[in-house]
């Protein structure tokens, strides 16, 4: 221990007071809130690194579609997937207890932490996002990982989320150090293998940055990419800080739906957006009339699930590999019945959060395909998808093509850079232009709005979020109001990440949809 705990802690464990939790995306809050809480994720990052006997653990620092003023992080599992659950309580707990205890009992905890049992030497894998204060919460993540861990510390600096995720697994896979130029190489490399076997035929792409480490990320992209000709990005200025996520990126596209700033509205193109870290993506486009077309996850999902299922029986492989997908509450009712009813594929729902999505679709699925209504997501295909691909005697085409889609989807987390790449070579094969895409199902119209209240937690679920356990008597009420509208569906569930409670509501029609969710915004209100 270079420095007296005593001093370290009296220097990074300045913001106190506060309560914390480790949420579905780590924690998160207003920038000026977390020193403490990056200092305990350094020792937590550093305990999960021993435990897991020196495999590099990643910690990402960022605030992903959040405004420019807050900030967050995460840690991620050597594999590049979440912090397993198990753990985010011991970070709540610790974070809480350098944030509200007195010195001697912060003190004793850390001593009993760091007490030496193990001579493992901890690896963290560190990235931030393009936020200012990114620099001075990772001084308080090094603090504590370096003074009383000595651990080894990789840091990437400016990196989007999946980048990190990337680069945590291959540094777990190589045992090396692992250059940033590999994540582009790799689903460089995929994109070339494919667009080898069938020539890339696209209109020009637009793509949306939302001003935050995406732009950069896309602009080196561009540099390697043979369909850079053709590909330009928008709202890229990361180094405004005030400009980040602000009437631009994924988050602001999907909730408005319309065309973010800063877009040159064409009819032939097809436009993308990013949110602030590029682990979500939603495209866009504009019909003659320049009407707005937005084809969100769920879009994106059931198009990747109609391109495997058609080349899975084109390989004679359909009844040997299993693909479903899986979906939250909030994916549009449209997209569950075409999944069902036309491509006759199995939809599971989970809980919010990307983290349940992708062990659902790992744990049940040769190739799980999970996407969140809001573009997170991505396709994961399992050891017996490999196996089975490999060993094939008849390696055409469609089978190569199989093969090198499992390599350009980011197979550790959702990922814009790589989605929008996936998304783009299906629609290449395919050759569907974005409205012919898009015309394969219509969506319901649907609303999401939010009401504040006092208590978020006293609204519980159950069923996957879709109905309300707590207050006693609202669900009995909203299933009233969902029984008198067409094709209605509503449901009510407390926030994640802010202090408020969300409604859902989508019927046959726009002005009964807006009925619904005003009738349930009111019952919540009521209620509350
Ligand atoms: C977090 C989740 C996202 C989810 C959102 C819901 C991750 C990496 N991110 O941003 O998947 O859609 O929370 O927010 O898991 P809410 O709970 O406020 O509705
Ligand atoms: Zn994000």
């Amino acid at each position: 221990m270079r420095e007296p705990l005593e001093s370290l802690i009296e220097q990074y464990c300045t913001t106190r007071g506060y309560r914390y939790v480790y949420g579905t995306a780590g924690f998160r809050d207003d920038s000026e809130k977390l020193d403490t809480v990056m200092f305990a994720t350094g020792i937590v990052a550093c305990l999960r690194s021993q435990v897991l006997n020196g495999k590099p653990v990643g910690v990402m620092i960022t605030a992903s579609h959040n405004p420019s003023g807050d900030n967050g992080v995460k840690v991620v599992e050597p594999d590049g997937s979440m912090l397993i659950q198990s753990w985010e309580s011991t970070a709540t707990e610790l974070a809480n207890l350098l944030a509200n205890r007195p010195l001697e009992d912060i003190k004793a905890k850390v001593g009993q932490l760091t007490s030496g049992e193990s001579s493992v030497r901890p690896q963290l894998i560190v990235g931030r996002d393009s936020r200012v204060s990114g620099p001075h919460l990772l001084s308080c993540l090094v603090a504590s990982a370096t003074s009383l861990f000595d651990a080894k510390i990789t840091d990437y600096g400016l990196l989007t989320t999946p980048q990190l995720h990337f680069l945590t697994n291959e540094t777990m896979i190589t045992g090396a150090h692992v250059d940033e130029q590999a994540y582009f190489a790799h689903f460089l490399g995929a994109w070339d293998q494919i667009a080898a076997l069938q020539p890339v035929k696209l209109p020009n792409v637009v793509v949306d940055c939302a001003n935050g480490i995406g732009g950069p990320k896309m602009s080196a992209l561009l540099t390697q990419w043979g369909f850079a000709k053709q590909c330009s990005v928008i709202n890229d200025k990361c180094d405004e800080p005030e400009l980040l996520n602000h009437g631009c990126g994924a988050d602001f596209v999907k909730t408005s739906q319309r065309l973010p700033n800063g877009v040159k509205p064409n009819a032939n193109d097809l436009y993308c957006s990013f949110d602030g870290d590029a682990d979500r993506v939603v495209f866009y486009y504009l019909d003659q009339n320049l009407g707005f077309h937005l084809l969100d996850g769920d879009k994106i999902s059931t198009l990747f699930a109609y391109f495997v299922a058609k080349l899975l029986k084109q390989c004679k492989l359909d009844s040997i590999l299993s693909m479903g997908v899986v979906q939250t509450a909030y994916a549009n009712g449209s997209s569950t019945k075409y999944l069902q009813d036309n491509l006759q594929v199995p939809v599971s729902c989970t809980k919010t959060g990307v983290k349940h999505l992708h062990h659902e679709a790992v744990n049940n699925y040769d190739i799980g395909i999970y996407f969140e209504a809001n573009g997170h997501g991505t396709v994961m295909f399992s050891n017996k998808f490999h196996e089975t691909v490999t060993n094939h005697a008849d390696q055409t085409p469609e089978l190569k093509i199989l093969k090198y889609l499992a390599k350009l989807i980011n197979q550790t987390v959702g990922d814009a850079i790589s989605d929008m790449m996936a998304v783009l070579a299906v629609l290449s094969i395919l050759q569907w232009s974005p409205s012919r895409w898009d015309r394969e199902f219509t969506d319901l119209p649907n609303k999401l709005t939010k009401v504040v209240v006092s208590d978020r937690s006293a609204f519980t679920t159950t069923d996957q979020e879709r109905r309300l356990v707590s207050p006693a008597g609202l669900q009995d009420k909203i299933d009233e109001a969902v029984a008198r509208i067409k094709s209605g569906r509503s449901f009510v569930r407390a926030s994640g990440t802010e202090d408020a409670v969300r409604v859902y509501a989508e019927a046959a029609t726009q002005s009964e949809k807006d009925q619904l969710s005003s009738i349930v915004g009111d019952l919540v209100r009521e209620y509350c």
